[in-house]
């Protein structure tokens, strides 16, 4: 039987759907549809699925069940990626990359993922603009792009020349993720664009944005999103359709 992954539309979730094509394994997708925000409840009560969330990947055969992106790739990865020559996009210990790898796959949802966060509960908190706690937590966000942006200015992926899982976790968080918030634009951020061109080039990409979020505008671009999917009350609305 073949892995089963659980996709929340206009999600985390996207990273693995991206992950399998890139890698060209068989899968069976199945999709959610957020309620107006949150998990339907179709999503949350899976057997196994903990945290309620997606992605949520169950690979029947082995009697395993799985959360957390990252978490998923690495089970995917070490499963099925670079067996008998096939593609990899992982580095090994003492591979060239291979520190660069760990820390950028790492970063992503230990550091640019919770700046994400923290700016989009600032914006839609009453805070006024000139709030100490919100000039800590947007300067947090924006050291965060600049150190991804130095990165890239230097590499043309996070590991180096070749593309890995790392830039498929960051993928997600510097564009689908700015539908919630922040609304941020990368002008100031040369790299990460440039970055994001070579990413929304990519066949893998775009069939797995086709397969998993077919009616969604692709924020691939510098230009930040006008309004959030939050401030308009869910996915019920059509800011985010093409
Ligand atoms: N750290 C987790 C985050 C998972 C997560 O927060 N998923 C969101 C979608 S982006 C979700 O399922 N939200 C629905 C909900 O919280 O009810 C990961 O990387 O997989």
């Amino acid at each position: 039987m073949v892995l089963t992954l659980h996709h929340l539309g206009i999600s985390q979730s996207e990273r693995i759907v991206w992950l399998l094509e890139e890698l060209g394994i068989e899968y069976k997708l199945v999709k959610y549809v957020r309620d107006p925000v949150l998990a339907p409840e179709s999503l949350k009560s899976i057997p196994g699925n903990a945290t309620g969330k997606a992605p949520f990947l169950e690979d029947l055969d082995a009697g395993i069940t799985l959360s957390e992106s990252g978490a998923i790739c690495e089970y995917i990865m070490a499963k099925y990626a670079g067996k008998d020559d096939g593609i990899k996009l992982n580095k090994k210990f003492a591979e060239e990359g291979y520190v660069d790898y760990i820390y950028w796959f790492h970063w992503v949802n230990a550091g640019l993922q919770p700046a994400m966060l923290g700016s989009m509960f600032f914006d839609l908190s009453p805070l006024p603009e000139d709030d100490q706690t919100k000039a800590w937590t947007n300067g947090r966000l924006h050291a965060a792009l600049r150190h991804i942006d130095e990165r890239l200015r230097d590499s043309k992926w996070l590991a180096g020349d070749d593309f890995t899982a790392a830039d498929i976790m960051v993928v997600y968080s510097l564009t689908t993720q700015r539908y919630y918030g922040p609304l941020v634009g990368y002008e100031k951020f040369p790299n990460i664009v440039r970055f994001l061109k070579d990413a929304g080039e990519r066949e893998a990409y775009r069939s797995a944005m086709e397969k998993g979020d077919p009616e969604m505008t692709l924020l691939i671009g510098a230009e930040a999103p006008k309004q959030s999917i939050l401030a308009a009350g869910g996915v019920g609305s059509d800011i985010w359709k093409k």
